[in-house]
């Protein structure tokens, strides 16, 4: 029997989003039948493939509404789909509002005498930033406590996740993923090219550009590398922080060096023209960005943050820092950029710490719960 599952998730660019969208792509291959439901078809999902389908949530707009209920949508919409295409798993990513609104549907569908299990999948700041609000914590401390299971994207967000709610739900631990064959190695120099003279390396910066990514930091560190080392700075994605950090560039004269590129929807080929990645977030459960990086032989320069050191070993894929440490980045940037043969060690590493997280084990991973789930009763509250 065809198992089928809705997945639900953000659609625009952003880690929770990756993921969920490769899960199902994945699953779909294996012979899921997967239903991805969001506001927006998401943006790694292309238009057609099989066994996948796409159910977008309209959102009723109303004069009287000033915030429309989104929420409500997605539930509706839920309750909808289960129903239409007999789904047996909802499969939510980012506890907010995915978990309680999947929570909702399981009543809605309950009274209906349609089972559905739930898993909630924890990505990072619905934990670490956004979830703690006051205004948001109880409803996503019942919803994880009311989901089917729970997993959580490292063991340092499963740990804060203990720490910040009140959450007796054992939480699995499964990874981000990577699919090394998507980034073989092809020549990329041409892509070099377009940003480096001959003598230049290419540094690679990926985010959303929000305060948690400190984009400052990426700039102040490229400042300090490029005094000692001829290299150009990449910077991919958009957000809130990126006109500041333009600011910031012209400021201190390396606009020349510097490019903002924007949002990339494939960031493979500039990571594979990439000498190093840098990523100093404030907090980072997972840091999906560094291990496309090193699965594309780029070293990472990140902090040591949340789930960070589960990605990139000290001292072999790249280094870690303490948050904000701008003068240890720059060291250790040079350090792994001023010999060839001390980058091409990394490069190599970096890529064989990524094959730890290839796609095939973690996928397994999830289908094991799935199948566990299928086969319990429904956890009620
Ligand atoms: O990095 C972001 O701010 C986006 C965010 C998301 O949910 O889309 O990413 C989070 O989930 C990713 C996938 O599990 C993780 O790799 C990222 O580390 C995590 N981001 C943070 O914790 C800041």
């Amino acid at each position: 029997m065809t198992k089928k599952i809705g997945i639900v998730c953000f659609p625009t660019f952003g880690g929770s989003g990756v993921v969920a969208t490769e899960l199902g792509i994945e699953l779909a291959k294996k012979g899921y039948e997967i239903h991805f439901i969001s506001y927006k078809q998401p943006f790694r999902l292309a238009d057609l493939q099989q066994n996948v389908y796409y159910h977008e949530v309209e959102v009723y707009a109303y004069p009287l509404f000033e915030y429309s209920p989104y929420e409500i949508a997605l539930t509706s919409k839920m309750v909808e789909i289960v129903q239409q295409y007999q789904l047996e798993i909802l499969h939510v990513h980012y506890a907010i509002p995915h978990a309680s609104s999947a929570y909702l549907a399981k009543q809605i569908l309950a009274t209906k005498g349609i089972p559905i299990k739930i898993i909630t999948t924890l990505h990072g700041t619905d934990i670490t930033l956004v979830g703690r609000d006051a205004s948001l914590q109880p409803v996503v401390t019942f919803a994880i406590n009311a989901s089917d299971a729970v997993t959580s994207v490292s063991e340092s967000l499963r740990k804060d996740t203990y720490a910040y709610f009140e959450v007796e739900k054992s939480i699995q631990v499964i990874p981000n993923f990577i699919d090394p064959h998507k980034y073989e190695i092809i020549d990329y120099c041409h892509i070099k090219k377009l940003f480096c003279t001959p003598d230049e390396k290419l540094i690679v910066h990926i985010s959303n550009f929000r305060p948690v990514k400190r984009t400052n930091d990426v700039i102040h560190t490229f400042y300090g590398i490029q005094k000692q080392i001829p290299s150009h700075l990449v910077l991919l994605g958009d957000g809130p922080d990126k006109l500041e950090a333009e600011h910031l560039v012209q400021q201190l004269g390396i606009a020349s060096k510097v490019t903002f590129l924007g949002k990339v929807r494939e960031v493979g080929q500039v990571l594979l023209a990439a000498d190093l990645f840098l990523l100093p977030s404030q907090t980072e459960s997972f840091g999906l960005s560094a291990l496309e990086a090193m699965v594309c032989r780029t070293p990472v320069i990140s902090s040591n943050t949340g789930g960070l050191s589960e990605v990139n070993k000290q001292g072999f894929s790249g280094y870690l820092t303490e948050v904000g440490d701008v003068k240890a980045m720059i060291a250790y940037s040079i350090e792994i950029l001023k010999e060839e043969a001390t980058l091409d060690k990394f490069k190599k590493q970096a890529y064989e710490q990524a094959l730890l997280f290839e796609k095939e084990k973690i996928i397994i991973a999830y289908e094991h719960l799935y199948e566990s789930l299928i086969n319990y009763p429904a956890y009620s509250i």
